[in-house]
């Protein structure tokens, strides 16, 4: 049990928050731009940050005035699924309240930017009327459960695991209305004290918690980096426990860890099973140090077999011995595939995931003007991408067209290098940012191509910060800014993302890293085996070998 004395403040809050109600709703009344911290730390459980544009932070401050504060609300869609209606109706909401964008997030979410406080409750609102809930989209529960989002309609997955993160996220949901009292004006119903969580008790987990489900063969969702890894074997399903990337410069304490094999379960005890890992955690994770919260420390501390025994404590059955994986793959569902029903379905690339209007690309006009006209379902992929599903033979020409006049980049308007690459939101939103991503990396890779690196099929993933959003640690190289204009390169992962790569240079500025980079292809090039990856070829020779050459 944690020393009373000795919890964090969010555990305090928490306890005292009347199940996460906190004054949220009162405040709301108030003509104020932005909230104090207590309901600051409880908005996340409703899926909200308070931000302040980053840009304009320090004319204000020089100048004596309040920050430019606004808020950020992020869905929750497992599988990364929305209906043609559901898509418009974010589409709407984006034009009327945001910064009018939307942004497709790493684990198959819409993120809205630049909320006023004013505008907050009227955007919780038409969200839940399209069917769409921001319950739990951040704050320390069950986040949005990952699944490839093509396993329904292509022929080649045979369980729709959609499905099954939808049921499992349904599953572990936080349990009380105050959500719905809040946003939606529900009338308080007299439970006569009975208004429980019967799962994540008065205190939730004492950190986020996440969860992907997959085949071996489509490790789109990074497996290896999730709290819970569900893999489809034979029977059943594997489990892998521990996963989490994120950490702070010079803490050694706190690091990237990959997930580890922990059992096999037959189909009809997964959701036992996963309850029972959260439940683990619940009561056993760590709730005096924020930094030492997430379900990885408590694996490493304890180690697999304290962790099983306590899980079958909870099960009421003994686990089994996970089943043999030959080997993971990884895949991005670009281009045209066919459907089992005989339509179709095409992944489109939305760099950084970001679906605006501008001067070069209508990525979100075009999207709206589809989703319109052909009546197409939407998923959103863990590369941050696009997918338009359902779509009919004798359409195919006509959504080819409009996405060529909106220039939308498809698989053959895309240069290798950019496809794979990916970076989290960053500045001007992001309150924990050290360095700039979303804006800097695509010049970056611009860099490379006109350098001849455009067809090199290499995952590069910038990061703001070590918190890791955009999944840098499991990239062939990865990039994480450590201050303004400066950032530590990581080499050495592997393309499916079995591996953590390792650092290779630090404080590396902007303007160099396209030259680091541009040396180690270049090495790459002359040295490498047949058919090696880059990861490949910089895990051998090493990070070490590698400055020297
Ligand atoms: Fe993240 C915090 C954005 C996926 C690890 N993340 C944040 C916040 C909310 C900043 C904050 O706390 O004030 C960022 C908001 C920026 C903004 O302006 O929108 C933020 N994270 C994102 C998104 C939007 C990045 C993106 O470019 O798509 C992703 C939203 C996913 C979603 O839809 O739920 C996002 N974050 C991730 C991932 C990747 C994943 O889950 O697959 C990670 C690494 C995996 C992991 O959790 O270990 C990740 N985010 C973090 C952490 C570090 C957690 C830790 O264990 O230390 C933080 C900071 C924290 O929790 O204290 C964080
Ligand atoms: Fe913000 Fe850091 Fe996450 Fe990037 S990695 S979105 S900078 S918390």
């Amino acid at each position: 049990m944690p020393d009373e004395k000795k919890l964090t403040k969010e555990e305090i809050v928490k306890t005292n928050s009347n199940h996460l109600r906190g004054t949220i709703k009162e405040e709301l009344s108030k003509n104020t731009t932005h909230f104090e911290e207590t309901d600051n730390k409880l908005l996340k459980f409703h899926g909200i940050y308070q931000q302040d544009d980053r840009d304009k932070r320090p004319e204000l401050t020089a100048s004596g005035k309040e920050r430019a504060f606004s808020f950020m609300i992020r869905t929750k869609l497992p599988g990364g699924e929305l209906t043609s209606s559901q898509y418009l109706g974010l589409n709407e909401i984006c034009e009327k309240y945001t910064n009018k964008t939307l942004r497709v997030t790493t684990r198959q979410t819409i993120q809205f930017h630049g909320i006023i406080k004013g505008n907050l409750k009227a955007t919780l609102k038409e969200i839940n009327q399209n069917l769409i809930n921001t319950y739990g989209a951040c704050g320390d529960v069950v986040r949005n459960i990952m699944a490839p989002p093509v396993s329904d309609i292509d022929s080649e997955y045979s369980i729709d695991l959609c499905k099954l993160a939808r049921d499992l996220s349904e599953h572990l949901v936080p349990n009380t209305r105050s959500y719905y009292e809040v946003w939606i004006d529900e009338e308080k119903i007299d439970l006569g004290g009975k208004d429980e969580e019967p799962l994540y008790g008065k205190t939730y987990l004492p950190r986020k918690f996440k969860i992907g489900i997959t085949y071996p063969w489509d490790n789109s969702i990074d497996l290896f980096t999730q709290d819970v890894g569900i893999v489809v074997v034979e029977g059943g399903f594997n489990i892998l426990i521990g996963g989490g990337l994120g950490h702070h410069h010079n803490k050694p304490e706190t690091y990237p860890r990959l997930a580890s094999e922990f059992c096999f379960v037959k189909s009809e005890n997964l959701t036992k099973v996963v309850e029972s890992i959260v439940l683990v955690q619940r009561d056993f994770g760590g709730r005096e140090n924020r930094k030492h919260a997430r379900m990885k420390y408590l694996v490493d501390d304890n180690g697999l077999d304290w962790f099983k025994s306590e899980v079958e404590k909870r099960t009421g059955f003994k686990l089994d011995p996970v089943k043999e994986i030959k080997e993971y793959k990884s895949r991005d569902y670009l281009g045209w595939h066919k459907q089992k029903n005989g339509n179709w379905y095409i992944g489109l690339f939305v760099e950084n995931g970001r679906i605006y209007d501008g001067a070069d690309k209508q990525i979100k006009s075009g999207l709206k003007q589809i989703t319109e006209k052909f009546n197409v379902g939407v998923r959103l992929t863990p590369q941050q991408n696009v997918i338009l599903t359902n779509i009919k033979e004798e359409d195919k020409s006509k959504i080819d067209e409009i996405i060529k006049k909106s220039s939308i980049s498809t698989e053959n308007t895309v240069s290798a290098l950019r496809r794979n690459s990916m970076a989290c939101v960053s500045l001007p939103t992001c309150g924990l940012a050290l360095a700039e991503a979303e804006r800097y990396l695509p010049k970056v890779i611009t860099e490379l191509e006109k350098l001849g690196y455009g067809e090199e099929a290499t995952t590069i993933r910038m990061s703001g910060c070590p918190n890791s959003c955009s999944r840098p640690p499991v990239a062939e190289v990865g990039i994480i800014g450590l201050s303004a204009n400066k950032y530590n390169i990581y080499v050495g992962g592997d393309f499916d993302g079995e591996r953590l790569n390792k650092v290779y240079l630090e404080g590396v500025g902007s303007n160099g890293l396209v030259t680091e980079i541009e040396k180690l292809f270049k090495i790459y090039r002359t040295k490498r085996n047949s058919n090696e990856r880059f990861g490949d070829f910089c895990n051998r020779v090493g990070v070490e070998k590698l400055k020297e050459s």
